[in-house]
This record gives structure tokens, sequence and C-alpha cells, in this order.
């Protein structure tokens, strides 16, 4: 595996990581090798929603998402989950980033006079704390960019007051959203529909159920699938991202535009309009994952250790850890996994941030609630992919720490795939540990990794 080797994850799938499916691990084309290709059959209770699929080799996958390697998918019928939707024109947004096109630039005069700008360790600005200021990476909205320093935004024209469904994608490496749109500088209310690819209201288990909210936050992977309502006809728009605070050791994501929406009679239609009168999809014939008792529970934390600990800008390793086990950056030759389970099982996995940054922890092939948020129970009733995981201020008593429900149920997840921190960044530095799940027939005794009751698989032997 090098910078010119590639493959393909496909984020949020339940589909099996075998080879020519959405194996990542051992996956590996290189330029001049024949056609690659990829066949797998959706699962029929595959959510309908927003997904994607970017390259995955480790050490490289950061370099190779910068440039731009990625794209959306959709399962179809959300409309079917969700009446609310139906007959909403729909819109795709993709949002990615890439290194700074004017890095030597000082800061717009139109922005705040802030502090000296710092780079960390990875070349990136610092976090600054201001909100504003030189960010990490530009982004891009549908490869459109909007670069630092000035953001010069292009225009959604959308007809006036027409509600639409807007489905957008962070495929940036690096770079956290915190999604608002703005009319004559005040927020809307964004109707939440569903949520990496998963609808929010459980396939209309809780109705046709719509999270009203001002902002969106969606950390590099993440969806959002919202309604929205265009402004009336001479009141233009933002489509904006709010800074996100990533902690002293975090990266830089200040505030900043990424389009114009204008209001315009004779507005395009968008490319695609969602059916009017959809068949309901039928209802899940498995309980929901909230209700099921987990098995067992594990605990996980986030590192990251300094090569010269009396020098901040040395390179970083960084490691997702099992407790118990030895802090181990991910080596692509073990296949042994950290983490062995059962398909069939439910388990929470208690997840602590003990760095300074924010992270965002991601799992492949199953999808997860979040139960509690630093101690505050949430009991979300919906599904997430990936989750953010606060950052320590080094005031805490305890690290944060989120408690998610790990779905092993599906005959799908059977397997060897990993559990990683989605800033690539920081998964090409080691933050990614891997978990088998293995068939429920076999007899717990003949894989020589099988946990007993409660124990929590061998570490792997450090180099
Ligand atoms: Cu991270």
């Amino acid at each position: 595996m090098n910078l010119t080797s590639t493959n393909l994850h496909f984020h949020g799938l339940t589909v099996p990581a075998d080879c020519h499916q959405d194996e990542v691990l051992k996956t590996s084309i290189q330029p001049g090798n024949p056609p690659f290709e990829y066949r797998f059959r959706i699962p029929d209770n595959e959510p309908p929603g927003l997904y994607w699929y970017h390259p995955h080799i480790h050490g490289f996958s950061t370099k190779q998402v910068l440039a731009g390697l990625s794209g959306a998918m959709i399962i179809e019928g959300i409309q079917r989950a969700n009446a609310e939707v139906a007959g909403l024109p729909e819109r795709v947004l993709v949002i990615r980033d890439q290194d700074l096109m004017n890095p030597n630039s000082p800061p717009s005069k139109s922005e705040p006079v802030i502090g000296r700008m710092l780079i960390d360790h990875d070349g990136d600005a610092a976090n600054n704390g201001t909100g504003f200021g030189k960010p990490a990476k530009d982004l891009s909205i549908n490869f459109v960019p909007v670069p630092y320093p000035d953001y010069p935004i292009s225009q959604i024209k959308i007809k006036p007051g027409e509600r639409q469904f807007w489905r957008v994608l962070n495929a940036s490496a690096i770079t956290y959203l915190n999604l608002a749109v703005l009319y004559k500088k005040v927020p809307q209310q964004l109707g939440i529909v569903a949520l990496d690819g998963v609808p929010l209201n459980n396939n209309g288990l809780i109705g046709n159920f719509v999270d009203w909210e001002n902002h969106i936050g969606v950390p590099p992977g993440g969806r959002a699938e919202f309604i929205i309502q265009g402004p009336p006809l001479g009141v233009s728009g933002l489509l904006v991202t709010r800074t996100v605070d990533t902690g002293v050791g975090g990266e830089n994501d200040p505030n900043r535009a990424l389009a114009a929406i204008i209001a315009a009679e004779d507005a395009p239609k968008p490319r695609s309009t969602l059916d009017t009168s959809p068949q309901p999809l039928p209802p899940s014939n498995v309980p929901w994952l909230g209700s099921v008792a987990p098995v067992r529970t594990r605990r996980l934390y986030f590192s990251e250790k300094l090569l010269d600990p009396n020098d901040p800008n040395s390179a970083t390793t960084f490691y997702i850890t099992v407790e118990g086990q030895t802090p181990t950056p991910f080596d692509p030759n073990s296949g042994v996994p950290n983490i062995v389970v059962k398909q069939g099982d439910v388990e929470d996995w208690i997840i602590e941030n003990r760095s300074t940054e924010l992270h965002a922890f991601h799992i492949h092939q199953i999808h997860f609630i979040l139960l509690d948020w630093f101690g505050t129970p949430v009991n979300e009733p919906f599904l997430r992919d990936t989750i953010n995981v606060p950052y320590y201020d080094g005031k805490t008593l305890q690290y944060p720490w989120v408690r998610v429900r790990m779905d092993f149920r599906d005959p799908n997840a059977v397997g060897l795939f990993p559990y990683h921190c989605h800033l690539l960044e920081h998964e090409d530095g080691g933050m990614m540990g891997l978990i088998r799940v293995e068939p429920a027939e076999q007899n717990e005794t003949e894989g020589h990794n099988s946990p007993k009751n409660g124990e929590t698989a061998r570490a792997r032997v450090s180099k």
C-alpha cells in the first residue's frame, strides 16, 4: 500500500467486509492493474438515505480524500420512511476539504482582528479559539472551492418560499461542519429528517417525525438530510458553517459561508423530486436497539503522544485503545483483532477522549445509538455511524466520554473490519483498531481470540 494504491470503503452500508465488497484492510489496487470490480447487494432493510464512498488505504487516505476522491450514494425511498419529504425537490450537496489555495494570505480585513496564527503539528492552522482566522483547510461545495481568505461564494437559486430536501455529506478529510442557513443574518429552522443515512423517525415508528433545529453539527464522514424553506423574494440567504471548537490540540474550523441562497421565480428545478404518494416502508422486523439489553460493556479511549514531549510541533502518534490493552498505533500488517464479538450480540461501548482535541469515532459495517454524552443521558431515538467525542480541556476530573450501543445483529456484519477516528490524519497516524464479528453458530472455544464471558480479546503484542 502506498500513495498510488487505492480501494473503496462504502461508508454506512451494512454489506460484508469481503474482498470486492467492503474490504479495506487487504484490498489495494495498483496503477496499471486490470479494472477492479466491486459487486455487492444492498440489503433489503438498509435504511433509505445518504451514504458515501471514499478510498481507505491506511496511511494515505487523507491525501486521497483531500484530492476529492469521494462521492455520495443514495439509497432511494426516504419518502417511504417519512412522508414529510414526499413530493419535495431534492438537492445533494457534497462538502469536501482541500489544502489552502492561499496559505500565506492574512485573514480578510472584514474579519475581527485575531491573534497570531498558530500552526499545529500537521502543518494545519491550529484552533485559535476565536471562531475566525485562517482555517486548517479550504472547503468546496459540489467541487466549487470557497477559498480562504475572501470565501467567494456561488449561488443556489430557489423559488421563493419553496420547500426543498437538502442532503448534505461532509466528505472532508479533517474538517468539522456546523451547518446553518441565515436569512437577513437570522438562523432558519432546518427540519432534520435523517442523520448518517438513517431516517430519525425509525422508518415511521415514531410517525412523520422531523427534528427542527437552527444548526446541525456534521463530523467528517457524517451526513445530514433536512427540509429547508427558500427565502421570500428579495431576501437573500447564506448557507454557512459555524465555527467548531476542536480543542487546543485541534485544527481551526472557523465561521465561513459556503453558498448564497437566492430566491428567484425562474430558479431551475433541482434535478430530481421525491415521489408524491409513496408506499410506506414495512416496519423493521428487529427490536429497537435502544430496548435491547447489552451483553457486555467495553471501554475504549482516544489518546495522542508527541515524539518530543517538550516540542508541541513534533510528530504525533495517534491511538485508539481498548482499556487493558497496550496503546499501539494501527499496524496494517497485523490482522489480529483488538475486539472479537459474536453476530447477534449487542454491546455498550464507553469511548473516552484523553487528548486535547476533538475526535470523531466511526465503525464500518454497523450503526449505533448514542446513549450518554459525557454523563448526560440522551438515548437518541435514532442511529448514527460517526460520533464526536469531546476533547479534554485539562480541567474536568474525568476525561470526556460517550456511551454508544453497538448493533452486531445483522449477519452482513460478520467479518474483520476497522473502527477509527474519521479525521483521516488521525486514522492514517494510527488511530484505528480492528474488530472481528464471528458467525453466531460458531463454538466460542474454536476461535483462539474469542472472548470468554465478558473478557476482552487478547491484547496485540507490540513490536
Ligand atoms: Cu481524531
